[in-house]
């Protein structure tokens, strides 16, 4: 039997590419087997589909806000009643464990939906009431054909959070999957296609050069909205630069947790875990890579995180004992190994904890490591080197001791990304004080959970532009506003 070819969704049809060609896609947790394939969209399917959003905008703007708010409140219990078979695709093309990630992934997801059916309708204007000869008003409208882009590391709440807002606020989207997990979007895709009208959501799957860089330079795309690197997200800035078109950024992060003295105890070690996202081998944008823990504690602390970091259980993503799956691709798993290569020549630290993969045994046959933890040997985290810098995208944690607050506060800022950050202290007035220093756009206290839909999440510096996942983050993405002046007399 061959391999099963799945097609995108360009105008309400399902189709191949223009070119007929096709991309694999693998499951990183079995080396070199082929779960599907998908079309390899070029320019002119790009352009097939943003021409259909461009036709399907002009009705789907005017069907009434909470009409279009119904119908995603009605994907999101199909969602949650496909939401095993969803899961499972996600694990098998990502590699993500499917107790840990794969499942809360598509609950978080169908959330989303729920959330911007819900909020469809606060999309409005304002009156100014400053002379009574003129009537002042102003109201929001639809960009028009939203390009969007994403990338595999949690790929249906990512799809989710740019179609369902695009869409409640009245924009038509055509979104490009990432070549390494098309599958599960394309699930959603089905779902969504029974909804809505031709044309007001394609997807399309393709390579980044190929597709997403003809989808950012399109004429007729009025809004650009990008998850994924820095580096890709510079490349969309300039592609919308030059048709003065607006660009929302959700990029990379290297994101600090700060460890005080009051903090040695189990339930932070655990969340200072849950905040690494070792569940998901560290591959987030929001992952708290950057550990910085009061001399004081350290050794006790490290204890405790190593310890339960050991317990972990590295391996199938689809056995539901296993808490960590298998790094995305090949191109990333050398990436990580060569970071850790780095951290192993680097005499200014030290590795604590996991290290190289195996070359053998059952963990060789998929992108599988082991959590791993280096340690700086001073405090100053500039000696460790790319490590304490660079966004790594793997499971790797970099611990640097603090001792001075004010040194702690500009070794946590001294980064050209500022995504999220993590505070762990029983004293939350201090907390607070720290939270108002970071230059992150978002921080939690003593919590190392995921982002809570409905509160606006993205980053600053180089970690983006933007926020996401509530009304504001629609209104300000997705919206523009009208003002209109009435002369009364
Ligand atoms: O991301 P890319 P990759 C970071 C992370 C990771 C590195 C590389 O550090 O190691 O990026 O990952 C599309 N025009 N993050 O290569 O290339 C591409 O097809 C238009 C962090 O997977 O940014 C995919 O759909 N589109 C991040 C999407 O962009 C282009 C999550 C993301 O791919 C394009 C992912 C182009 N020229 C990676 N080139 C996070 N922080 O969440 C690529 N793409």
């Amino acid at each position: 039997m061959g391999t099963k070819r799945e097609l995108m969704l360009i105008n309400g049809e399902w189709t191949a590419s223009v070119n007929h060609e096709f991309i694999p896609v693998e499951n990183p947790a079995k080396i070199g087997s082929v779960i599907a394939e998908v079309p390899r969209a070029s320019a002119e399917d790009v352009d097939l589909a943003v021409r259909a959003a461009a036709r399907a905008f002009k009705n789907w703007r005017f069907v009434p806000a909470r009409d279009r708010g119904k119908l995603l409140t009605k994907i999101a219990d199909l969602i949650d009643e496909r939401s095993e078979e969803i899961a499972r695709i996600i694990s098998m093309e990502t590699g993500n464990a499917i107790r840990t990630q794969a499942r809360p992934e598509v609950k978080n997801a169908a959330d989303l939906f729920r959330y911007f059916g819900g909020v469809a309708g606060e999309i409005k204007g304002g009156t100014l009431p400053v002379d009574n000869k003129l009537f002042a008003y102003t109201q929001r409208e639809p960009l028009g054909v939203v390009g969007g882009i994403i990338p595999w590391n949690a790929p249906v709440l990512l799809a989710c959070a740019k179609i369902a807002p695009a869409l409640a606020a009245g924009n038509t989207l055509v979104l490009k999957a990432a070549e390494d997990a098309p599958l599960a979007v394309l699930k959603i895709t089905e779902i969504c296609s029974a909804f809505f009208p031709a044309g007001v959501l394609n997807v399309l799957t393709g390579l980044g050069e190929e597709c997403g860089a003809p989808l950012a330079e399109h004429p007729l795309v009025r809004k650009l909205t990008f998850t994924g690197s820095t580096e890709v997200g510079k490349r969309i800035m300039h592609a919308g630069a030059d048709r003065i078109v607006p660009v929302s950024l959700e990029l990379g992060g290297k994101s600090p947790q700060i460890v005080y003295p009051d903090a040695d105890n189990d339930k932070v070690a655990d969340g200072v875990i849950s905040a690494m996202r070792f569940t998901r081998q560290g591959q987030s944008c929001s992952a708290g890579s950057r550990l910085y823990v009061h001399t004081s504690i350290l050794d006790s602390f490290l204890e405790r995180i190593s310890n339960k970091l050991s317990q972990l259980k590295v391996g199938d993503p689809l056995e539901e004992d296993t808490d960590m799956g298998a790094i995305i691709n090949k191109k990333q798993f050398n990436k990580v190994c060569s970071f850790i290569e780095q951290g192993l020549k680097n005499n200014n630290i030290r590795l604590v904890l996991g290290g190289l993969p195996p070359k053998e045994g059952p963990l060789a046959q998929g992108y599988h490591l082991e959590p791993t933890i280096f340690i700086a040997n001073g405090d100053d985290d500039k000696l460790a080197g790319k490590l304490a810098e660079a966004e790594i995208f793997g499971p790797v944690l970099v611990v640097v001791p603090w001792e001075d607050e004010e040194k702690l506060i500009e070794m946590v800022n001294d980064s050209h990304y500022g995504l999220a950050g993590f505070i762990w202290t029983q004293d939350i007035s201090r907390g607070l004080k720290a939270a108002n220093l970071m230059e992150s756009g978002w921080i939690q206290v003593n919590r190392g959970g995921g982002q809570l839909t409905g509160h606006s999440y993205g980053g600053y510096k180089q970690s983006g532009i933007g926020r996401e996942l509530s009304l504001e983050g629609m209104l300000d993405s997705f919206t523009q506003v009208k003002s209109v002046l009435v002369n009364l007399e």
